[in-house]
């Protein structure tokens, strides 16, 4: 049996503290559109008689336009008493105007208030950034549904109310840490381990894995309080199948059907099916047949599977699920826009997203010399069993993974009934070229979540 483990780069979450605060951005304002007469910004040519240009062209169309004011620049306000469709172009060919523009609206910018999204490169950075701003201006990810096949879901204030009842798919009770076999409450557990164990010479604190990979998927937005997540109004479902020493494919392959709205023996319907799946997760292998039918599954039921590459800077080839038919397998790149170094590559990778650096590559496992370069989102900083929430930089392809499956729940929630292989179509074909570097290849380039959104 495979055995299956969480791919991000972790270490030592228990021991740092929250993320610095700064102060809050601008606040998320969009004006309404208050039905006023159609608006244009004419300047006039020098010496023109204004007053008689605008009522010959009025009373050709039956509306009255009027000189408002003038702009400092020196172009004219002009309204009409409505909506007139060739206005603009009769305004153009009068003799009197030197040129003609609509005055069009503009809104804030849908930038979230949470004090740590300046902290968030990966949303907005030209350079290594996915352009998740100009998306939100388009979808915020209502309605949508996205399983997190993972460690499970702990208490986060910026993750309230984000949490879908979901299920705990570990069958070994020593693995799950929860005294039992599947259970209903996919409670993260802690996966801590002692060294020797899990076949580990040193000891690791619990990772607090899946609820990471959620705060990038859908934290609160505009909240006032941490981070905000890519589909910030979509759901959480959570589907535990890693605890202690990782997770099953038995169990990783059924979460994968429940998920999606499959029926599993033993297992209550799923209320919730998820449209898109997040498998920040992996092995060495090839991807065998148990794994491939649900993921056969998933994607019959209409479910996008989004997938990481894997952290061993070698061939997601290689890995499973990464090397799955019909899954978006993602590549990790850095803030500079380079594949980071512990990214697999290959042509099994449709596309990259952020994942992050949180220490250089020449620096040793554990070492955090560029924390501002890692991926912020939600945490804990329970060293075994949950304590308190917090914020915390990770960096690996499990959490660029999110980042696609955050997309994929804003192009969703814009255009629900897109299929699998239409969405896989759209993030490939809005793809912008690594901006760095991608030895082996990164698919077809970093996601454009702005792009990609206005697309579909
Ligand atoms: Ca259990
Ligand atoms: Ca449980
Ligand atoms: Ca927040």
């Amino acid at each position: 049996m495979n055995r299956f483990r969480l791919v991000a780069v972790v270490s030592g979450a228990a021991a740092l503290a929250a993320a610095t605060l700064v102060a809050p951005g601008p606040a998320q304002a969009r004006v309404p559109d208050g039905g006023e007469p159609e608006q244009y910004i004419v300047q006039f040519k020098a010496g023109a008689d204004r007053g008689a240009a605008l009522r010959t062209l009025g009373a050709r169309f039956g509306v009255v336009l009027t000189d408002q004011r003038e702009l400092a620049v020196g172009g004219h306000v002009v309204t009409a008493s409505r909506r007139t469709a060739g206005l603009l172009a009769a305004l153009q060919a009068r003799g009197e105007v030197e040129s003609v523009e609509p005055d069009t609206r503009m809104y804030a910018l849908a930038t979230p208030n949470d004090p740590n999204y300046p902290q968030q490169w990966d949303y907005f950075e030209p350079t290594g950034g996915i352009n998740v701003p100009g998306a939100w201006d388009l979808a915020t990810g209502t309605g949508v549904t996205v399983a997190v096949i993972d460690t499970g879901k702990t208490t986060h204030p910026d993750l309230n109310g984000q949490w879908l009842a979901g299920y705990d798919f570990i069958s070994s009770s020593a693995t799950a840490r929860d005294g039992n076999g599947r259970d209903a409450n996919p409670q993260d557990e802690g996966d801590w381990y002692s060294a020797g164990e899990c076949g580990q010479t040193t000891a690791e604190t619990s990772s607090w894995h899946g609820t990471h990979v959620a705060g990038t998927i859908a934290a609160l937005a505009n909240n006032g309080v941490g981070v905000a997540g890519i589909a910030y109004n979509a759901k959480i479902l959570p589907v535990r199948v890693l605890g202690k020493c990782g997770g099953t494919t038995s169990d990783i392959a059924d979460a994968i059907v429940w998920a999606s709205g499959g029926s599993v023996s033993g297992v209550p319907a799923n209320p919730n099916p998820a449209k898109v799946i997040n498998l920040s997760l992996g092995g060495s292998g090839a991807c065998g047949v148990t794994t491939r039918l649900a993921i056969n599954s998933a994607v019959s039921r209409g479910t996008t599977v989004v997938v990481a590459a894997g952290n061993s800077n070698a061939n997601a080839s290689g890995f499973t699920p990464a090397n799955c038919p019909g899954v978006v397998t993602v590549a990790a790149t850095d803030r500079d826009g380079n594949r980071a170094f512990y990214s697999n590559f290959g042509t099994t990778v449709e596309v990259a997203a952020p994942g992050g650096e949180v220490r250089l590559e020449t620096e040793p496992a554990g070492t955090r010399s560029t924390p501002q370069n890692g991926i912020l989102s939600t945490l804990n900083d329970g060293a075994t069993t949950p304590g308190n929430p917090i914020y915390y930089t990770y960096m690996g392809t499990s959490m660029a993974a999110p980042h696609v499956a955050g997309v994929v729940a804003l192009m969703l929630s814009k255009h629900p009934s897109l299929t699998p292989a239409q969405v896989l179509s759209a993030l490939q074909a809005h793809a912008r070229p690594i901006p760095g570097t991608c030895s082996g290849g990164c698919g077809a380039g970093l996601v454009d979540a702005a792009a990609t959104v206005a697309a579909v």
